[in-house]
């Protein structure tokens, strides 16, 4: 059967949970955790449940989980002033984060909304890519609840709220930047399978892990570097080589687990990114630009 392309979110399945969920693979740090494995049922239980245009529901995180919260932010803030862009710091006031308590999802959603139009619908895992980047196109932000397992407190293989709130949430109430979002979402409605992919990477070097020039500094604007202390040292430290992004030409494969990146890639600004990522989303829609479709299908191939 043809697939269904969504015209809401409300068709947009948030589901389709990949890898993790609440069954935990046994490279996974609270695999030998009970407790913690029942914490995660309870609380993907609840996202599962979530209907759109319901509040998200309220967590009351334990004193062991406002310890792992606290000490990530403490940490990474204080590396923000020097090495995270101006769009992230510019928004990052308007969340409030403090280290003694765990902000709830229900309010962030409420203050993005009131930024970019984007809001948060709670989500219980890493969601099908399909799936969360179709979101982007309605302007949602899925999201996940749960806290990472407090034996590794600097990493986690999935996302969990610390990366969300951290590392998604400040970019995404900056105007330019959520019209990149939107941008890739939007192409992802039309997308083929060999598209998505492309589009799947756009995102990853972008919005996961991409960096921004100001004037001749490089500065981290990508989620993956902002709520990672270890990638953002490395970044800052110059430790991988620096790429202009050509949104026409492949990319590297993604990695979840091969540690750092070894090469970030650069927008020269959010306006511009937007103006590429668009032109290029533009290629998908069938018969609109014969001319730049082909253009970018042959670049794509090679
Ligand atoms: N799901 C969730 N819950 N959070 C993410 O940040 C996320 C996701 N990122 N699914 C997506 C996949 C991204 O890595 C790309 C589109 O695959
Ligand atoms: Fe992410």
């Amino acid at each position: 059967a043809p697939r269904r392309v969504p015209l809401g979110i409300q068709e947009v399945d948030n589901g389709a949970i990949l890898g993790f969920s609440a069954e935990l693979s046994e490279d996974h740090p609270g695999f030998h955790d009970a407790a913690y494995k029942q914490r995660r049922v309870n609380i993907c239980n609840l996202a599962r449940s979530h209907r759109i245009g319901e509040p998200i529901p309220h967590i009351s995180y334990t004193a062991e989980e406002v310890a792992v919260w606290g000490s990530a932010l403490t940490r990474l803030e204080h590396l923000f002033q020097q090495h995270a862009c101006k769009e992230f710091q510019r928004s990052w006031p308007l969340f409030d984060l403090r280290p003694d308590a765990v902000p709830q999802l229900e309010d962030l959603s409420q203050v993005l909304q009131g930024t970019t139009g984007f809001r948060i619908r709670p989500v219980a895992g890493l969601l099908h890519p399909r799936d969360f980047l179709n979101g982007l196109a309605f302007r949602t932000f899925h999201s996940t609840q749960y806290m990472r397992h407090s034996s590794k407190p600097d990493y986690t293989p999935e996302p969990d709220v610390i990366h969300e709130v951290i590392g998604h949430l400040p970019m995404l109430a900056d105007p330019s930047f959520a019209s990149l979002a939107h941008a890739i979402g939007v192409a992802s409605l039309a997308a083929d399978e060999e598209q998505l992919k492309h589009l799947v990477k756009l995102y990853w070097y972008t919005v996961e892990f991409g960096v921004v020039r100001e004037g001749s500094d490089v500065k981290a604007f990508g989620a993956g570097i902002l709520s990672s202390y270890g990638e953002l040292q490395h970044m800052a430290a110059g430790g991988a080589e620096v790429a202009p992004l050509d949104v026409w030409q492949p990319l590297p494969k993604i990695s979840y687990k091969d540690g750092y990146q070894k090469r970030y890639f650069a927008l020269e600004s959010f306006e511009a990114g937007a103006v590429e990522l668009q032109a290029y989303c533009a290629s998908l829609q069938a018969g609109l630009t014969d001319e730049v479709r082909r253009c970018g299908a042959r670049q794509l191939r090679a």
